[in-house]
């Protein structure tokens, strides 16, 4: 059975009425472009076939019930919550993120009658691969249904504006100070691109993705050691950007070129170089992604992913040996290129790879992660899949 039919049957059990809509939203993967979103810089992410799926129907009574089916099976509930009442950081758990998103459109003046909610998702958690996003925009787009704001609606709020609302839940409800790429990737992305997003502009473009076109595969290592963007070194790195651009006197590290670095770092502590090289250097990366990719040369981007990874391992120091491992593994067993994905800290990496050797490399990362005795990573070939709409 499909999400969509899931969510919707799960809801008619436990309402005994059909939903109004289910809404569902992908997770992503990023091609390229890591940590640059909170710097005004580039992303270039594709949206995941792994979707949550939300079933819902407005009440008439301002209260919100959330209930999530859980891999075990069970339907799992939240306390029945007033929106009125909400409060960062409540009610604590996997239902802080949908309540935050209430929280957010409350707070934006959108008028929410209460709801049901139904969430039903196959987005692997804590994978680094924005299972919080694709539950938060499925959440955010089901309630702007009950306050007929969806989007295709008269007086809805484009998919820029959604993003931002979500990102308000997330920094300031549920306390993870992430920057636009997860929530623009869930919402704008589209089947078979990926999407180039300049983050200061807040332009986006679909950029023609498909691997296997050319032979070539984009093969996920998910290593199974779990990230939180809340607890990580993440916000500390944020800041680190932030402070970089403050004693810079620029608005942030986008407005670097690889060139103005050995001018900024005459002007910075030690400790914030790395940094600043990192995002600027991740910046152009993206920039010659994309290039490549607009010229059809998917292979030639793999060098492009290697030094990515070198920059995250090296200079942000958000990699972990694990993902190390699945990269390192990866290229030696004939990866194009590799690279960790998403914030860092544990989740997952990718590794393009030519369709004849994908088997060969799974079965070299397998082992490899075997050797080690270290959790079996999860692999899967990741096809760009569509962004988040209405199901039914
Ligand atoms: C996480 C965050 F949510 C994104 O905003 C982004 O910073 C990413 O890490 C790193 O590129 O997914």
């Amino acid at each position: 059975m499909s999400l969509t039919d899931r969510a919707a049957s799960t809801f008619t059990g436990e309402h005994g009425r059909a939903p109004g809509a289910v809404w569902s939203a992908p997770g992503r993967v990023n091609l390229i472009g890591e940590h640059t979103d909170y710097n005004d810089g580039f992303v270039l992410p594709f949206a995941l076939p792994h979707r949550t799926a939300v079933a819902v129907a407005p009440r008439t009574d301002g209260q919100l019930s959330i209930a999530t089916l859980g891999s075990d099976g069970e339907l799992h509930r939240a306390p029945l919550l007033s929106i009125t009442g909400l409060s960062p950081g409540q009610p604590g758990g996997w239902a802080t993120y949908p309540a935050g998103v209430a929280w957010a459109l409350r707070d934006a003046g959108i008028a929410l009658p209460g709801a049901d909610l139904i969430i039903v998702g196959d987005v692997p958690t804590g994978a680094g691969l924005s299972s919080s996003h694709a539950l938060e925009c499925a959440v955010a787009l089901a309630l702007l249904h009950t306050a007929d704001r969806a989007p295709g609606s008269e007086g809805a709020p484009s998919l820029a504006e959604i993003a931002l609302l979500v990102q308000h839940a997330e920094n300031d409800f549920s306390g993870a100070p992430t920057g636009l790429l997860d929530q623009t990737a869930s919402l704008a992305c589209t089947a078979a691109h990926a999407l180039f997003f300049d983050v200061r502009s807040g332009e986006t473009e679909q950029i023609p993705f498909d691997a296997s076109a050319s032979g070539l595969e984009v093969l996920v290592i998910d290593t199974r050691v779990k990230h939180s963007h809340g607890e990580s070194g993440y916000g500390e790195r944020r800041r680190g950007c932030e402070r970089a651009a403050e004693l810079l006197e620029i608005k942030a590290l986008r407005d670097l070129s690889v060139e103005d670095l050995d001018n900024a770092f005459a002007k910075l502590p030690g400790e914030l170089r790395p940094l600043v090289r990192h995002i600027v250097t991740e910046n152009e990366r993206v920039l010659a992604t994309v290039d490549r990719l607009r010229a059809g040369a998917i292979a030639a981007i793999g060098p492009l992913l290697n030094e990515s990874h070198a920059s995250m391992r090296d200079d942000y120091k958000i990699s972990c040996p694990e993902l190390d491992l699945a990269v390192d593994s990866a290229l030696a067993a004939g990866a194009v290129g590799a690279r960790m994905t998403g914030g860092g800290f544990g989740g997952s990496a990718i590794a393009l790879v030519r369709t004849e050797d994908r088997e060969r490399v799974e079965r070299q990362v397998l082992d490899a992660f075997a050797a080690r005795a270290l959790t079996t990573p999860r692999l899967f070939t990741a096809v760009p899949a569509a962004g988040a709409g209405r199901d039914r």
